[in-house]
């Protein structure tokens, strides 16, 4: 008989992570559970963002953040979405916003609530005014061990090689959300009229090289003698290199995942520790990019294995194509 009508088959981040826990005969179904609260609240913050100009959410709040930066009101919508959206997940211990000075204790270190969701809400915040890409990203750790009531601290500050999750959603021409569980990194797109992000690309692999290097130039005498000579070769003929810099990590990474190439955030003389922020940030987009066959460095250490000894801290981060992350290194310390 013929069937007068084939429904398109069609693979949601839910089905998804249902289907790789699947291969996991232990899991509970908890981590899946704390996704969807990811989701959800991405897809919240993503309407905001289409809505922006119609709504009185541009501008700032008046308010300056820990980090001293100016807190935009859409940066406050998106943290209180996600903490709205994951706090009555039961499995969430701790939370951890860019935006916050202090973790959010959900549950003491004895109760049964194994995850830890650290999380930029809002990143590139300096260009929703102008309609450039913005994004989330997260982080999930569990904590440390069953039965080990180390300190809130004590679970929140290990190393990234530890995350059992890590992703982003950029808030773009479409919100696209990739995530990865150490199983290969996965890409979905938010189809808006069944307001569910649909599986575009599995296993994504950054390609090895990438014609792309991606900085904010205007900071060039202040980085090391190293970087600027990368810089200077970059800009030859002979490198046949090309410049893309959006100011929002979020969407610099992700085209650099897509197309290959290397993003920098090298030290500068004002910010020698660097500025992008270890947990929020670095170690996701690390992980990401590992998961993808990418490389991410301080420039002295692999990200992953760096442990961060206070919530806030900040690192310095080469990150992208393994051979060309490989190559700044070399000029880094020549
Ligand atoms: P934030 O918007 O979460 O505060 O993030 C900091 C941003 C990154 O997205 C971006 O890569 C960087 O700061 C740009 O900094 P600069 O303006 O110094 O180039
Ligand atoms: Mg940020």
């Amino acid at each position: 008989m013929n069937t007068p009508y084939e429904a398109p088959k069609i693979q949601t981040v839910q089905q998804h992570i249902l289907e790789s826990q699947r291969a996991h005969p232990t899991a509970t179904g908890q981590f899946t559970w704390l996704l969807s609260g990811i989701t959800l609240a991405t897809r919240i913050i993503s309407d905001h963002v289409r809505r922006i100009g119609l709504n009185d959410i541009l501008g700032t709040t008046g308010d300056v953040n820990v980090q001293g930066e100016i807190v935009q009101k859409l940066d406050i919508i998106a943290n209180e979405t996600i903490a709205g959206c994951l706090g009555y997940r039961g499995n969430v211990g701790i939370m951890v916003s860019e935006e916050d000075d202090e973790p959010r204790i959900l549950k003491e270190p004895d109760e049964v609530a194994d995850y830890i969701v650290l999380f930029d809400p809002l990143d590139g915040s300096s260009n929703i005014d102008v309609n450039v890409s913005i994004g989330t990203i997260f982080s999930i750790l569990q904590r440390r061990e069953n039965g080990d009531h180390g300190s809130v601290m004590e679970h929140i500050l290990q190393p990234g090689y530890k995350q059992v999750a890590a992703g982003y959603v950029v808030y773009s021409s479409s919100t696209v959300m990739v995530y990865t569980t150490g199983d290969g990194v996965h890409m979905f797109t938010l189809d808006p009229a069944i307001g569910a992000y649909r599986l575009s690309r599995e296993n994504l692999k950054m390609p090895d090289e990438g014609k792309i290097y991606s900085v904010n130039e205007a900071y060039r005498d202040q980085f090391p003698e190293g970087i600027q000579s990368y810089l200077e070769w970059a800009k030859s003929e002979d490198a046949g290199k090309s410049l893309r810099y959006i100011g929002s990590l979020v969407a610099d990474f992700h085209r650099t995942l897509l197309k290959g190439g290397v993003f920098l955030y090298p030290p500068t003389v004002k910010t020698p520790g660097g500025k992008l922020r270890l947990l929020y940030e670095a170690n996701p987009l690390a992980f990401l990019a590992e998961q993808a066959g990418g490389a991410a460095t301080d420039g002295q250490r692999r990200i992953l294995d760096k442990t961060p000894t206070a919530l806030h801290e900040r690192t310095s981060l080469i990150i992208g194509s393994k051979a060309e992350v490989d190559r700044v290194l070399k000029y880094w310390h020549k």
